[in-house]
């Protein structure tokens, strides 16, 4: 398959512009909720960093359908809030016991169980009146469309399904087949919704909509094979987050079934196939393509 080669694109600079953009609109997000210790713990986990790639992929993706992606930033926000609250919840004792995130405290560890949930309760919520409510310029049938999108997204056909699925697999003998379910669900499934939400804010054609499809595909599972080698490869200091837990929870992952070195070019394939659907776009998709990139380089 040729690759599809990204010339003259600076893209250090294109992701430190978008994550600045990124980071103040964040900031701008969360009003002066009270009680107190609830606009804390929301702040505490959205704001805490993070490479805020969801976001910059639904930014890119407004712009690759022709939209201006300021009229996708309240979307691009959300993304990143479903995201936040998935972390929250998923790092709870009674999911993935986790106690570091993003290089802090997790959460629950600052703000205890019951805070931690509603925190991530309020993210959700808030998530859906950033679209619905706090859009501008933007038709109402397309805000509809993304309200969609998010649901499906983030509910059972999506990160809760995979997570169900992830959950019941600790211990147990699992295949390709199942492992590739549970990350086109529990990851896959929100990086496909970054696309296809900035893509519809951007009024793209279904031709479009079908090609970012199979791009999100593609660096969805990379994505996740690089975190399943990140974890067994990398440090906790590196990463922000417990280093070598899926050994210790007995998880199956991408290289316990295929080895690290056929891992990687699984990853490799996966984000040529998903750089190759977007060909036809090529000069306009410079960011998409660098982006994918930057999933399999990535050290964290
Ligand atoms: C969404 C309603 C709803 C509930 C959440 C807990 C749960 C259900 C799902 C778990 C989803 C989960 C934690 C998936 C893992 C995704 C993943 C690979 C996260 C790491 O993403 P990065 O590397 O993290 O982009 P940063 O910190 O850079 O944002």
């Amino acid at each position: 398959m040729p690759e599809v080669l990204i010339s003259s694109f600076d893209f250090t600079s294109y992701l430190s512009k978008s994550k600045k953009l990124v980071e103040v609109a964040l900031e701008e997000s969360l009003g002066p909720e009270k009680p107190e210790i609830l606009r804390e713990a929301m702040r505490y986990s959205l704001l805490a960093g993070g490479k805020r790639l969801r976001p910059i992929l639904c930014l890119a993706a407004c712009e690759l359908a022709g939209g201006n992606s300021e009229s996708a930033l309240p979307t691009a926000v959300a993304l990143e809030m479903i995201h936040t609250m998935s972390l929250i919840h998923d790092d709870l004792p009674s999911m993935d016991n986790d106690d570091l995130r993003r290089g802090m405290p997790t959460n629950h560890k600052v703000y205890g169980d019951a805070i931690a949930i509603l925190a991530g309760d309020a993210l959700l919520t808030r998530a859906f009146e950033m679209v619905s409510i706090r859009s501008t310029g933007v038709p109402s049938d397309r805000l509809l469309r993304v309200v969609g999108e998010l649901s499906l997204a983030a509910g059972a056909p999506g990160l809760v399904g995979g997570q169900v699925v992830d959950l019941q697999s600790e211990g147990e003998e699992v295949d390709l087949e199942t492992l590739e379910y549970i990350h086109l669900h529990k990851t896959g499934a929100l990086l496909k919704a970054c696309v296809t939400c900035g893509a519809l804010i951007g009024g793209a054609k279904e031709d479009l909509l079908e090609a970012l499809n199979t791009y999100a595909r593609g660096i969805g599972l990379a994505f996740q094979i690089i975190d399943d080698i990140l974890d067994l490869t990398s440090s906790s200091e590196v990463l922000g987050k417990t280093a070598g837990k899926d050994l210790i929870a007995d998880k199956t992952t991408y290289p316990k079934l295929l080895g690290l070195e056929a891992s990687k070019t699984r990853a490799d394939e996966l984000v040529k196939k998903a750089k190759n659907a977007l060909s036809p776009w090529s000069e306009n998709a410079k960011p998409l393509l660098a982006l994918a990139d930057y999933i399999t380089n990535r050290d964290r």
